[in-house]
């Protein structure tokens, strides 16, 4: 036997010793995953302790994932749907890129949805989080930010296709974005990240970084408007709320205002900004904002010495923030220092109220290693912190840190896990609501190196899945993922209620059924052509294997709108609307409506076709559209 043949048997072997045991443990259930380990235990071997841990990543086929996964798509501007813990990739939700497949971008619903923003086809997707009620997903909207065009958009989950967008005005680059977890996500808070200009309308100096701000960015979640930005000294980088629906906290890794790299990194302090809700709600309603570059959203002054704001000093440069599912801490990640800040919720009345400086707010600061970017959590009052620089994850007990950080010798570190290759985000299963169930953690890895096959200069992501049930973390499962999951949220299956088929009076298509009624065409039974000077709407159904109208004629230079409705009823059974050597494709869900313009500029015979394939005969459903010269 082939060295190679004898250490595949092996973990054939192993393998089949863990599903045995698994079985074993789901028969006598989850206490058995609650004992505490003895050294004993802890001194057994690598294999034996593979078996202590009580999860599964084995999803056999025709088998469901217990858990979505929510990854932004980075530079690739889009939202990917995961199976946890499979890590199968079960979709893609294109939102600020342009899809070819789907028509997201190009369909006249995705323009109108994408307002302003239309022309932009590249975006930079970081945060994808869910909306909340009571601290727990309610299932209703997941919301992204876009980095490179200062953009927020929200995902309908019902369809898991994305229903506003807007442009964030008077700041640059939209970084950190969270929901409000309590009593409900009223809110979306995001940062604006770099420094301009208030009035950045060039007419101002352009040299006199004076003038330059950061915006912080509240956002009215059902209209999709933002209901006031708050003014900060120093920039903005990530941010997250507490449970109770009270505070909101962000870091800012530029209180210098720094223009370059050395002077950003000059001070060996900058801070977390906390911003007080009621308060703001408070001078919103008082009238004390200003506007800028001429709209009218109000912005609020929260510089220092403001009664909205307190600036907590912390080691320099932090990155992430994260609050503790137990509602107690908002943790600040340390970046170049290598600590997490562990600021007490339940100090903040206080800190508002000046009974207690800003310091006083910090309970605990551990050492973790080097580059901590974010910390995420389980429900049995363990940390897990990225350690970007050493490739690590440190998993440490939060209370014992709290207890080091008063004198007492106490090792709060639990464990450091070696993941391939350093570390941004990471995120555990429910970890950023009250529900956290310490199950799993993936841990997203921004260098692959090594660890798949070469495919050129450029290399895949690793999105790692690490199993934390039992008392040491365990590497399970390696994933290549393409540019760039920033950031990915784990949400159980059973808070996700997607739709089967489209409701006919979905709002994403109801502008254009609203225009088909003023054309007198009932999209449902009718197959017609309006001519409206050189605009033509062509109005036709699709029901596997056929479109309600084989040809169409119009006249060279027309701007034709081709309305297609899905008449189908049966799940998946998704048409295309293609028309060849335009750059014209379209995907229509079943019951859906979706529509797309273009100039007929060649004359001659254009054949369109069904580019999903949907019906044995898919090939044969095509139609024509002659163009007259
Ligand atoms: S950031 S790698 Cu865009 Cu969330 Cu920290
Ligand atoms: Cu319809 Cu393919």
């Amino acid at each position: 036997m082939s060295k190679e043949e004898n250490s595949s048997n092996e973990v054939a072997l192993e393998n089949e010793g863990r599903r045995k045991f698994f079985g074993k443990t789901a028969l006598i259930g989850a206490g058995a995953v609650a004992a505490p380990m003895t050294a004993a235990m802890f001194a057994s071997t690598a294999k034996a302790r593979a078996a202590e841990a009580g999860n599964s990543a084995v999803v056999h086929p025709g088998e469901l994932d217990e858990y979505y996964g929510f990854w932004s798509g980075g530079h690739s501007g889009e939202v990917r749907i995961m199976g946890i813990p499979s890590m199968r990739e079960l979709m893609r939700i294109p939102v600020f890129n342009t899809d070819s497949a789907t028509g997201w971008g190009l369909t006249d619903e995705s323009k109108r949805i994408k307002g302003e923003s239309a022309h932009i086809l590249a975006g930079d997707s970081h945060h994808p989080h869910m909306s909340m009620t009571d601290g727990r997903y309610n299932g209703k909207y997941v919301f992204i930010n876009d980095k490179a065009n200062s953009r927020v958009a929200r995902i309908r989950c019902d369809v898991m296709k994305v229903d506003k967008m807007i442009t964030i005005p008077n700041v640059q680059a939209i970084h950190g974005l969270r929901v409000q977890k309590a009593p409900y996500t009223k809110y979306v808070i995001c940062n604006g990240e770099f420094e301009i200009p208030m009035n950045n309308d060039g007419k101002e100096s352009l040299e006199d970084v004076s003038t330059y701000r950061s915006l912080y960015n509240v956002i009215d979640a059902e209209k999709m408007e933002v209901a006031f930005q708050v003014m900060v000294d120093g920039n903005l980088d990530n941010t997250d709320a507490d449970y109770d629906g009270k505070y909101f906290a962000s870091t800012s890794y530029n209180s210098e205002m720094g223009m370059n790299l050395g002077e950003m990194i000059s001070a060996e302090r900058d801070h977390v900004v906390v911003f007080n809700l009621a308060r703001c709600e408070a001078a919103l309603k008082a009238g004390k904002f200003k506007t800028y570059n001429g709209n009218n959203v109000p912005v609020l002054d929260g510089r220092k010495g403001s009664e909205l704001t307190r600036y907590i000093p912390v080691p320099k440069s932090p990155h992430g923030m994260n609050t503790s599912p137990d509602g107690k801490y908002f943790m600040a990640n340390g970046k170049l220092s290598p600590t997490v800040s562990i600021i007490a919720i339940d100090k903040l009345d206080d800190l508002f109220a000046g009974k207690i400086k800003e310091r006083d707010t910090v309970v605990g600061e551990p050492e973790l290693g080097l580059g901590p970017l974010h910390t995420a959590f389980d429900n049995k009052g363990f940390a897990y912190t990225t350690l970007f620089l050493d490739s690590q994850i440190a998993k440490w007990n939060i209370e014992e840190a709290i207890e080091a950080y008063q004198g007492k010798k106490v090792n709060y570190i639990r464990q450091k896990l070696d993941v391939h290759y350093q570390p941004g985000h990471n995120g555990t299963s429910s970890g950023e609501t009250r529900d956290a169930d310490g199950k799993w953690l993936v841990s997203l890895c921004k260098f692959s190196k090594d660890r798949f096959l070469p495919v050129g200069p450029l290399k895949p992501e690793n999105d790692q899945l690490i199993d934390i049930s039992g008392d040491e973390m365990k590497l399970v499962h390696d994933g290549p993922t393409y540019a760039e999951p920033h950031d990915g949220t784990i949400i159980h299956r059973s808070k996700v209620k997607p739709a089967k088929v489209w409701s006919r009076d979905d709002t994403i298509f109801a502008p254009t059924l609203a225009q088909a009624k003023k054309d007198g065409v009932n999209t449902m039974t009718d197959n017609k052509v309006i001519r409206d000077g050189n605009k033509v709407r062509v109005y036709m159904t699709s029901i596997a294997p056929n479109y309600g109208m084989n040809e169409f004629k119009v006249k060279l230079g027309d701007e034709v709108t081709v309305i297609v409705t899905n008449l189908d009823m049966v799940e998946d059974v998704t048409h295309g609307f293609c028309m060849t050597n335009h750059g014209v494709q379209m995907e229509i869900g079943p019951q859906a409506t979706a529509s797309i313009t273009f100039t007929a500029d060649k004359p001659g015979v254009q054949w369109y076709y069904c580019n999903w394939f949907c019906h044995a005969l898919h090939m044969e459903m095509r139609g024509r559209m002659l163009v007259e010269a």
